[in-house]
């Protein structure tokens, strides 16, 4: 293995082409990069129908469209929406308690029900027997828990008499005569200007529903603009704009328009080198919520998704779908509670970090100034970690969460510098041995990562 492990000057220089160049943009994503970690929300008038519709129970989000359901059928549902059980500080508290920095919830997803006291539409929350601000509600509760409050809000709408194109399954029954894109876009703009002026620092505009016909560049570029102009620090996701490349250059090329991208449920195999990036995840199968899907990844699995983001240097996304009672599923609080466990040891190795120096170390590895955390969800039998091409020994190396245990044996050997582990794993999930050295990690050679 050639390359010896150095250390020196810092990492890779981040920029995103075209938006985040200057130094604002370094400024305006700084919390973010740091946070590396959110909850996503998926809530809505859909909630109600937990999934299930005509006999089937394998619906969602789209169950509107998947179901075909007329839109005067799915406007009887306004009555049955009042979640009185919802409690934005549990909710709050179950990110903050997670670890998470900021939460994105959907303020209006693609059947266009607004969450929020919108002037624009009597289409939301204030027309049911709820009537109250939902996004007002969570706004407060995450500044009341530290958590940054973030907008996710659907570009295309499947109910606005304005928007186009038509579901095509319903083309016959929603003619489009009279029907101006221009106005929707007008509408559209109008309530982001509401989401962006009414509720006090807004952290992320995640948008979404950008792919069909009607929606150009162009019109994205100026929603940026808008978004930009009303708050000069809100992060944008590149979904503000329809994708310029399609297929797997589409995911890995250089976002044109917004501050990150966004891959869904999959983390790229080799992250997004010089890109922002942020994996949004289900802990199910489902974004919004449904009563039959208990096929739920593990509290491991979620905390491993963790590692494997923040060790490629991008962003989890996580996300809970509340009933429509307004209660997050217990499956779903359960895990983050035992993320939240894992993350009060082991957020050091995970907030602020960088990407693992390696380019196949044979564990995950993130690094931060002086500090390498090297992530062991298996105990190693041979209890020893090889940090390969490493030429240099780290002035000190423990267990994350053992920090007062003798400090750990380290030498080195022709294939790079060897730590001798304890006798047995430090935690139950992953384990994390932090090594420290003298001067900010950099490597170089083969063993480095492009
Ligand atoms: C979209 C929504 O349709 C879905 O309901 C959910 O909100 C999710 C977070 O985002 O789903 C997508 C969007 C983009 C892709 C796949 C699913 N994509 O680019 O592959």
């Amino acid at each position: 293995m050639s390359g010896a492990f150095a250390l020196g000057a810092t990492s890779l220089p981040r920029l995103n082409f075209f938006e985040s160049s200057t130094a604002q943009a370094a400024d305006r994503m700084a919390w973010w990069r740091d946070a590396r970690f959110g909850m996503f929300v998926h809530w809505g008038l859909y909630s109600v129908l937990a999934g299930e519709w005509g006999g089937r129970t394998d619906y969602a989000e789209w169950i509107r469209n998947n179901a075909k359901i007329p839109v005067d059928e799915y406007e009887g549902l306004l009555p049955r929406f009042n979640p009185t059980a919802f409690d934005a500080d549990h909710l709050a508290s179950l990110a903050a308690d997670a670890g998470a920095k900021y939460l994105v919830i959907t303020t209006k997803h693609h059947d266009g029900f607004c969450l929020f006291d919108t002037k624009q539409t009597t289409w939301g929350v204030m027309s049911t027997p709820y009537k109250r601000d939902i996004m007002r509600a969570v706004a407060d509760a995450c500044r009341r828990h530290g958590v940054k409050p973030c907008w996710y809000h659907s570009i295309m709408d499947w109910h606005h008499p304005d928007y186009l194109p038509r579901r095509d399954w319903e083309r016959g029954t929603r003619p489009i005569n009279g029907a101006s894109f221009e106005r929707y876009v007008n509408y559209l703009h109008a309530q982001v200007e509401e989401l962006l002026t009414h509720y006090g620092d807004v952290g992320v505009m995640w948008f979404d529903g950008e792919w069909e016909s009607t929606w150009t560049r162009e019109l994205g570029l100026a929603l940026q603009d808008k978004c930009r102009a009303l708050a000069p620090n809100v992060i944008i996701n590149s979904r503000v704009a329809p994708k310029q490349a399609s297929g797997l250059n589409a995911r890995l090329a250089k976002i044109e328009v917004g501050d990150f991208s966004t891959p869904e449920q999959e983390i790229p195999d080799r992250g997004i080198p010089g890109v922002d990036w942020e994996s949004c995840v289900t802990m199910n199968g489902n974004w919004g919520y449904n009563r039959a899907d208990h096929n739920f990844k593990s509290v491991p699995k979620l905390v491993n998704m963790l590692v494997e983001t923040a060790s490629k240097g991008g962003n989890l996304l996580l996300n809970v779908g509340p009933t429509g009672e307004g209660l997050v599923p217990p499956e779903s609080v359960e895990r983050l509670k035992g993320i939240g466990d894992w993350m009060r040891v082991h957020a050091e190795a995970i907030r602020g970090t960088e990407a693992s120096p390696f380019e196949n170390a044979g564990f995950r590895a993130t690094r931060k100034g002086k500090m390498l955390y090297a992530f062991l969800p298996e105990w190693p039998a041979s209890r020893e970690l090889l940090l390969p091409g490493m030429r240099i020994l780290p002035r000190r190396a423990w267990m994350l969460g053992e920090a007062s245990a003798p400090p750990l044996a380290r030498h080195e050997s022709e294939a790079g510098v060897v730590i001798t582990l304890p006798e047995r794993a430090s935690d139950p999930v992953c384990s994390v041995v932090a090594c420290e050295f003298d001067l900010p990690v950099r490597v170089s050679g083969a063993a480095s990562r492009r």
